[in-house]
């Protein structure tokens, strides 16, 4: 596999970015070796600039539920792009955005668009704090929400990768009122809770995890923290930036049939454009300025074009249904390859496979995965032209546009990698 160019711009990159690369879980760290440098996308495919073909299950770290180029989502840009790029006023497309948001999770009855996901928790958790009188937060080791000062306490994701408990920058004090309890462990969490009685302002978790690799709920959890956090006056705030719109239009809370009371949302809702978003019960939003105190605010919050290809991915979804009966299929399909010895953990169109002969339920489970042997699957998938996420602690992601024949190569070679 020719890889010169690719070598080329990350010498560069490494003299003037910090570790080559502008977010840490694109460097190859854990895996070995050094990051492609794509030049496009189309469909399912993605293609470096040494001409390299891949077969995309990264999906841009999951916004990309319809594959690349989608012709309905390029369409809405061009038309958006006609008519300029940002006004930092009102526009028509926001209410279309935030009325197709309402309309798929009719738990948020009100809800303010930002650019990222890490906005979109930050200032979920600032309301949540505002509107509780509360400053305790609970959220659950190997749970990512974005690079929040607060919420990176045994936070996954690229922490994971990389081996870092924590971050050096994050003042001790910040983090005193975070709490970080084992996922899918209810003991603790109702320990929790008697001892803080009513001093905690919310619970923040990503109801199926994507950032210690997929780990869904076990049964009956998300009913029991439904269930306790109403009891003590704690909001329950679903960190759906990943799951939203992925695991069902109306993600996981349709898909578990959990009311939560505020909602993180991010990568989908942007399609494939910068736009995160929270939302939830009106009159915790109402606090929100001008409405309320509490201060939030974006120079290109409801930009546009962001906008634009967003609506055009959610209107495309609503009108698709059957798109996510077909991810269902091609993806449990896909993670038939699995062979003894590999845990597959799979919700909808997220999966991972880990090197675990052992049931994956939280982050202890995941932490015991041989991740040396992951990267070696994971080298040897690459150079049968499959790109995976590089590292053990995130999941993959199957788009609409991977067609039965994608997911019959991409088993093919994963059988081969496996036995190899
Ligand atoms: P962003 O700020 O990266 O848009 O979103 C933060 C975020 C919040 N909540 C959840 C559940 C998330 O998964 C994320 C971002 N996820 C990572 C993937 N592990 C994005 C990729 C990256 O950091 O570059």
């Amino acid at each position: 596999m020719k890889s010169s160019r690719s070598e080329e711009l990350f010498r560069r990159a490494l003299e003037i970015v910090p570790g080559g690369v502008n977010s840490p879980v694109r460097a190859f760290r854990s895996v070995g070796g050094n990051p492609k440098f794509i030049a496009r996308g189309e469909g399912s495919r993605i293609f470096d600039v040494d001409g390299n073909e891949y077969i995309d299950y990264v999906g841009s770290w999951g916004p990309l539920l319809l594959g690349h180029r989608h012709p309905e989502i390029l369409a809405a840009l061009e038309r958006a792009l006609s008519f300029g790029t940002s006004f930092g006023a009102p526009t028509e497309l926001e209410v279309e955005l935030a009325s197709a948001i309402c309309e798929a999770m009719p738990s948020i009855e009100m809800v303010r668009l930002v650019n990222s996901g890490t906005e979109a928790t930050m200032s979920a958790i600032r309301v949540a704090r505002a509107f509780t009188g509360r400053e305790r937060i609970i959220k659950f080791e190997g749970c990512y929400h974005g690079h929040v000062d607060s919420l990176l306490v045994q936070a996954g994701s690229g922490l994971a990768t990389l081996g870092l408990a924590d971050t050096p920058g994050v003042p001790q004090s910040f983090c005193d009122t975070t709490m970080a309890l084992p996922y899918n462990d209810l003991d603790v969490l109702e320990g929790a809770f008697r001892t803080y009685t009513d001093r905690i302002a919310a619970v923040i978790i990503e109801p199926v995890v994507g950032n210690m690799g997929c780990v869904p709920p076990l049964p009956g959890y998300l009913e029991a923290l439904r269930d306790i956090t109403q009891r003590y006056g704690t909001l329950l705030i679903f960190d759906e930036v990943m799951t939203g719109f992925r695991v069902a239009l109306g993600g996981a809370q349709e898909r578990y049939g959990i009311r939560p009371d505020l909602t993180t949302l991010g990568k989908v809702i942007g399609g494939g454009l910068p736009v995160g978003a929270y939302g939830g019960r009106k009159d915790i939003m109402s606090k929100v300025a001008p409405a309320g105190p509490v201060y939030q605010a974006g120079t290109l919050s409801g930009n546009p074009l962001a906008v634009s290809a967003g609506l055009a991915m959610l209107r495309h979804l609503k009108a698709h249904p059957e798109t996510y009966t077909q991810l269902e299929t091609r993806t449990a399909a896909l993670c038939e390859a699995a062979p003894q010895g590999v845990t597959v953990n799979r919700v909808g169109s997220m999966f991972t496979f880990f090197f675990n002969p052992h049931p994956v339920t939280d982050y202890e489970s995941a932490k015991k995965s041989d991740t040396a042997r992951f990267g070696r699957f994971f080298r040897a998938m690459l150079e049968g032209g499959i790109y995976l996420p590089p590292s053990q602690f995130e999941s993959a992601f199957v788009s609409a546009a991977h067609t039965d024949a994608d997911i019959e190569r991409t088993a093919a070679a994963a059988r081969e990698a496996f036995s190899a």
